[in-house]
């Protein structure tokens, strides 16, 4: 084979001869204009914000320092679970929840696809870090992109660049990410501000710690350290190694007494983690810190309590419903700027809008880049996309705990389910011990959002919230979750809760009043660790009453909160054959364990 010749193919500023020759083979396939090695510094930051103000994808702002607005084709704004895949040798090692193709099959049709589609572009190379850096045993990636605004986005969201590419030393172990939004550029063709393509693959190659993804710039889909790596092949490794790999907030909780909490919680994408993670408490004393909003990863420490450490460097936030009220530490996080806004609203004077957020104007560039007044918004068109973004560096955050960066972790304390129920599920629930906690956590359901694309509000289950992130078979991950258990001293473990924030009155209204008023569960939950706090036992698990909460000047109605805290029979009656078809569908592979829960839990109902 005579080698091509691709400016900066052979300026690579490493020796890590796999890499090297990865490098290579993918750009002669994709035949880009040049290679770019990805060193995440400022000036590098300057020349690619630069690049697409001139291409037309972002715009500066006006209102906030080095920050851009970005509309996404109206097609590419979400993750598209039905193109998501993972290729196991083995069907039966994805499972029943997950798409499968055989690796060669879809090696060969992806390989199709990308022959030549980085024509016209530049091919950058972005060596990339998930979690600490100072981490003895680093998880290390390396994405090669065509797209600018990826390189960007992996600069906030991730620890990237020189200081990685001196981990990956000559011959450290990385997992490859190739990412390419599927548009080349012929001769003298005139580029969109959001190149796409139409054919989309978001796909996993569990046994060879693989990713190849086509198709889409937006976020999960193109950002390949988050949920491909962190999540999904993340996962595997984890059952390999005996962790978990999940997805979930880490917050650290100061009781008036200075004690303190950490709590990790899984919640559905669009159901209530960044919030909860950078929480104000409305209750006197208490004091929230913020670890991570949307992935854990947790070991075993020494002392055999489970550590938790978030791998990520940012904030891929849902923006609608942010607000100063809603998400005040969030609003100031993306006022101090270096922030990228992907699909919200531009206003007359260069700042950004959202619905939920104060101060609606009356003239917006919608996300659709059309002229926007409220009438727009009542006739039905929001001026920004439900799953509209920003993203924004975790540092900025200032209620940050200080060992965020720590590689050793925070040993955590509660483990908090949770999904968006209208019904059923009351606003918190204890689980009796951990293999009820796994049951809780595999039956969790919730109503679809707009993070994933297909028809909104249908409940779905989503276990631990993982549904469209287990990199295995669902079944198998159970499994694990329950040897997990088992492996540990019980003591140590974290004690496991269900949450449900959504549960909605008759006329749609939420019963409890959420966001900062959270704290009072969070209050609880702790308390009932400490042995302090009193519940009620029912047949689904300890709930308390409405008595037994810390509600001293809550905002929301006696009524609702009661409401809201109900466990009705009737409606868990009506839950039982859901779970049935549940775990119908998981199939043999389900544990016995979970299955005599299930048993367990209808004596109870009786
Ligand atoms: P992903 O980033 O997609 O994983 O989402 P997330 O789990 O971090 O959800 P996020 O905190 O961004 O919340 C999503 C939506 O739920 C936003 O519109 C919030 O305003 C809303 N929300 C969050 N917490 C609460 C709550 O306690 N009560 C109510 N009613 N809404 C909430
Ligand atoms: C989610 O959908 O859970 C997100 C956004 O956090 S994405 O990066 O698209 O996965
Ligand atoms: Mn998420």
């Amino acid at each position: 084979m005579t080698a091509v010749t691709i400016p900066g193919l052979d300026q690579a500023p490493t020796t890590h001869q796999r890499l090297l020759s990865w490098v290579r083979e993918v750009a002669e396939l994709t035949t880009p204009d040049q290679v770019v090695w990805a060193d995440g510094s400022e000036e590098e930051w300057a020349r690619l914000t630069a690049k697409l103000v001139e291409a037309g994808t972002f715009v500066p702002l006006k209102q906030k320092p080095n920050s851009f607005w970005c509309a996404s084709d109206p097609s590419d704004v979400a993750r598209v679970e039905e193109r998501t895949f993972i290729c196991s040798q083995k069907p039966d090692d994805a499972g029943p929840t997950n798409n499968w193709m055989h690796p060669d099959e879809m090696k060969a049709i992806m390989t199709e696809l990308y022959r030549g589609c980085m024509r016209g572009r530049t091919m950058y190379v972005i060596p990339f870090c998930m979690g600490p850096l100072d981490d003895p045993n680093p998880k290390l990636g390396v994405e090669i992109t065509d797209s600018e605004y990826v390189v960007v986005s992996m600069k906030v969201m991730t620890r990237m660049g020189t200081p990685v590419l001196d981990k990956l030393g000559e011959d450290a172990d990385f997992v490859p990410c190739l990412h390419s939004v599927g548009m080349p550029l012929e001769p003298g063709q005139q580029d969109v501000p959001w190149p796409c393509n139409e054919t989309k693959y978001i796909t996993h190659f569990p046994e060879e710690r693989l990713i190849w993804s086509f198709g889409s710039g937006y976020g999960g889909n193109a950002l390949l350290g988050k949920k491909c790596y962190s999540l999904r092949i993340a996962s595997v490794m984890a059952r390999d190694e005996g962790w978990l790999a999940e997805h979930m907030l880490i917050l650290k909780l100061i009781s008036p007494e200075n004690k303190v909490y950490y709590i990790a919680a899984a919640f559905p994408s669009a159901c209530g983690k960044t919030n909860l993670a950078m929480l104000e408490p409305t209750i006197p004393g208490w004091k929230v810190e913020t670890l991570g909003d949307d992935i854990a990863w947790l070991r075993f420490g020494e002392d055999g309590r489970l550590y938790a450490v978030n791998p990520e460097n940012g904030f891929f936030g849902v923006a609608p419903g942010t607000n100063w009220k809603t998400n005040p530490n969030a609003m100031r996080t993306i006022e101090r700027g270096n922030s990228v806004f992907t699909n919200v609203a531009l206003t007359d004077d260069g700042d950004i809008w959202w619905e939920g957020m104060e101060g609606r104007p009356e003239h917006l560039t919608s996300w659709k880049k059309r002229d926007w007044t409220p009438e727009d918004g009542e006739a039905g068109e929001p001026s920004s996309h439900p799953n509209s973004r920003y993203c924004t560096p975790m540092a900025q955050c200032p209620v940050l705990a200080p060992e965020w960066d720590d590689p050793k972790g925070v040993p955590i304390s509660a483990i908090f389910f949770g999904g968006r129920r209208a019904t059923t599920i009351p606003l918190v629930t204890e689980s009796r011990d951990w293999q009820h906690g796994v049951f809780m956590g595999a039956t969790l359901s919730s109503e679809k959002t707009a993070a994933a694309a297909g028809k909104v509000g249908v409940v779905r289950r989503d276990p631990m919230a993982m549904l469209p992130f287990i990199g295995y078979h669902a079944g198998d991950y159970f499994q694990h979750w329950i040897d997990v258990g088992k492996s540990a001293d019980a003591t140590k473990l974290p004690k496991i809760f269900y949450v449900n924030w959504f549960r909605r009155g008759e006329d749609g209204r939420f019963l409890w009043p959420g966001f900062g008023e959270n704290s009072r569960v969070l209050k609880w939950a702790i308390e009932r660790i400490e042995g302090k706090a009193a519940a009620t036992e029912t047949p689904i698990g300890h709930v308390p009453t409405a008595e037994e909460l810390d509600l001293d000047g809550v905002d929301g109605s006696m009524a609702d909160i009661r409401a809201a805290l109900e466990v009705n029979l009737d409606e868990w009656r009506a839950e039982i054959p859901l779970i049935e078809e549940w775990f119908e569908k998981i199939g043999d592979k389900l544990p016995t364990s979970l299955r005599d829960e299930l048993e367990a839990l209808k004596q109870r109902l009786g």
